[in-house]
């Protein structure tokens, strides 16, 4: 069983709770894109992340363990950037939080979501996670009272991307950046293992919040705001063209597809300075 695989995390006795509210959240956030921005300079602006990724507050304990997992492969330009906004982020929403990237071994083409099932029990082997954000690593919170917490369902974080004019483009998107407490993961069997490319899979993984019984919940839009950093279609990412077909039946493969059946090689665990990459094989279409 994952979750008591988990070690549970010692509360410091010495230490006072942190606020319900955390007094350094400050609003809105400029975004932009200094050139000359290196893993050197997030480092030295964030001196209380330690090895791994990993921070929790100085003078308080944490009320939220939040674990950030991020899908990626030759994207090292954003990921610096995601680095470099998000770590002071989460310091001033006071979490305890652990940063994991997940990086697809080899030339094969991309899957997000099977990179998400491989995140979700590597993350939750390390720490008793109580919140998995699911993150784009070229999206940029832009409001630091975009709580990187858990609800009672699963949230939608990413709700208002300056690229669909800061609005929901459809009703059901659940794409981009998406909180799960491990319960709600495990109970609608994690995300689908085989949709492979550009497209669809986070369509699926909506439905399959539906279909465990549960709902989708959104912050505000004026808080869910996000910066995308701009970039072309990925070589080894086309789209994937069987991504209608698989939709319409999600319906009969959640239950056989997902967490019961993800399979996978790590090839390497680094506990870098600024977060945990996990490079892991992840094989082919079958
Ligand atoms: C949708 C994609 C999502 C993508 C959003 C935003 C599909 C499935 C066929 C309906 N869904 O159209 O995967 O995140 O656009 O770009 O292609």
């Amino acid at each position: 069983n994952l979750l008591n695989l988990s070690r549970v995390h010692p509360h410091r006795d010495d230490l006072p709770y942190c606020p319900k509210k955390s007094p350094l959240i400050a609003g809105p956030i400029h975004v932009s894109f200094p050139s000359g921005l290196t893993e050197a300079v997030v480092q030295k602006k964030n001196p209380l992340v330690v090895r791994g990724g990993r921070y929790r507050p100085p003078d308080c304990e944490a009320l939220h363990r939040t674990a950030i997992i991020i899908p990626h492969r030759r994207r090292e330009h954003h990921l610096k950037y995601l680095l470099y906004y998000l770590h002071p982020f989460l310091q001033r929403q006071q979490l305890n939080y652990g940063i994991y990237v997940i990086h697809q071994a080899g030339n094969y083409t991309f899957n997000r979501a099977k990179l998400m099932n491989v995140g979700f029990r590597e993350a939750m082997k390390e720490e008793d996670w109580d919140c998995l954000f699911f993150h784009d690593v070229d999206l940029i919170p832009e409001d630091d009272r975009n709580l990187y917490t858990c609800d009672s369902n699963p949230k939608h974080a990413a709700i208002a991307m300056d690229k669909f004019g800061y609005q929901l483009p459809y009703d059901a998107y659940f794409g981009g950046v998406s909180a799960l407490a491990p319960e709600h993961y495990l109970k609608m069997n994690g995300f689908p293992n085989n949709y492979w490319g550009w497209g669809g899979e986070d369509d699926d993984i909506g439905i399959r919040v539906s279909l465990a019984g549960m709902h989708i919940v959104r912050p505000p839009l004026r808080l869910g705001r996000y910066k995308m950093i701009k970039h072309k279609l990925d070589a080894g990412n086309d789209i994937n063209p069987k991504r209608f077909n698989m939709l319409a039946k999600t319906r009969q493969t959640w239950k056989q597809d997902g967490m019961n059946t993800v399979e996978y090689e790590i090839v390497s665990k680094d506990y870098l300075p600024l977060y945990t990459n996990i490079t892991v094989n992840i094989g082919t279409e079958k």
